[in-house]
């Protein structure tokens, strides 16, 4: 695979296209970041974008997450003080998950984002965005229901962050596209480039196929799930045989996330998945691609339900090393 296939691989999207091969013409010691509010576990959808920063340190990118901390404060997601202890137990379940610890550097929002030079360019892009815009980037990300101020400055703070961090390449899922866009328009106007980003597909929710996945509602598979909880919900996944099912009753398009999760997470971290199944039933299968395991969920060879068994396995190999730090962490 070469530099841009492995860096655009699963994305849902890159802006620009022309920007991210000029990144891959020499991604040595290029930098990628990502951010994340603290949220204490790590769930599926943080694991999503780790997987695509794992892509790019081997493509050599050098990798950033910042642990946007003041962030998550903004978002009325907590205590400041809370949220700084949430934050180092973050990381440590990032490690585990595999982000290389040499090529990976954590950096906490509240280490940079008080000093006095950072305030003043914020308060500059304040005065060179509306109020509108600024509400319209934070409608996949706020909090509650009625918009803060603080949540009208979140989306600012993120696009200076870029500038700060030195980044060549955004990473993000797609609900912090219109964050990026945003950077993008008003970066130039303090004088900054406008970053390039990568934008990861949102998985649907577990247990519906409707919707994302999301930690607040639904079903989602986290590092403090036991081997048991992960085989449950996957059990009792969504998972017709097919990777384009159609809407439900009431209009709302669906998604096969079974298939999905095969696609963003396991064939990403394992050469080959194997589907154990019993000699009556036809022995076991195995996979070198996500397209073939698709083809044969759909074409019947392959049942949902040894599908899922499959996925329970490889999703509870993926969760160990980091449900074992949690486990460290909490006797
Ligand atoms: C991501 C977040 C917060 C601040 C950032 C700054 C720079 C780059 C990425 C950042 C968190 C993200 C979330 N908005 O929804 O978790």
């Amino acid at each position: 695979m070469d530099a841009y296939d492995r860096i655009t691989r699963n994305a849902s999207e890159v802006v620009t296209e022309d920007e991210v091969r000029t990144l891959a013409e020499s991604p040595d010691g290029k930098r990628a970041y990502v951010g994340y509010e603290p949220s204490g576990v790590l769930h599926i959808g943080h694991m999503l974008t780790a997987t695509k920063l794992i892509d790019l340190q081997e493509a050599g990118f050098e990798v950033t997450v910042l642990l946007a901390d003041v962030h998550a404060y903004l978002n009325d997601k907590g205590t400041f003080e809370e949220i700084r202890q949430t934050a180092e137990r973050m990381k440590e379940q990032f490690i585990a998950y595999g982000l290389d610890e040499e090529q990976t550097e954590f950096v906490l929002g509240s280490e940079f984002q008080f000093d006095r030079e950072y305030t003043l360019d914020l308060h500059a892009l304040e005065l060179n965005t509306s109020m509108s815009r600024a509400e319209r980037a934070m409608s996949e990300i706020k909090s509650g229901e009625t918009v803060k101020v603080s949540q009208a400055v979140y989306p600012l703070m993120q696009a200076l962050d870029i500038v700060y961090l030195d980044v060549d390449l955004a990473i993000g899922g797609m609900e912090q596209r219109k964050v990026h866009m945003l950077a993008r328009d008003t970066l130039p106007s303090i004088g900054e480039d406008s970053p390039t980003c990568l934008h990861t597909p949102l998985i649907a929710d577990l247990g519906s196929g409707v919707g994302k996945m999301s930690s607040s509602k639904g079903v989602t598979i986290s590092m403090e799930d036991s081997t048991e909880d992960i085989e449950q919900k996957v059990n009792s996944a969504y998972c017709p045989p097919t990777a384009d099912p159609e809407p439900d009753d009431e209009g709302n398009d669906r998604e096969n996330p079974v298939l999905q999760i095969f696609e963003y997470h396991v064939f990403p971290r394992f050469e080959t998945v194997v589907v154990e199944r019993p000699e009556k039933y036809g022995g076991n299968l195995e996979y070198d691609d996500y397209e073939s395991l698709a083809a044969d969920l759909e074409s019947g060879e392959l049942h949902p339900a040894d599908a899922k068994g499959a996925l329970a396995n490889y999703l509870d190999e993926l969760v160990a090393p980091g449900r074992e730090k949690i486990r460290q962490a909490t006797q």
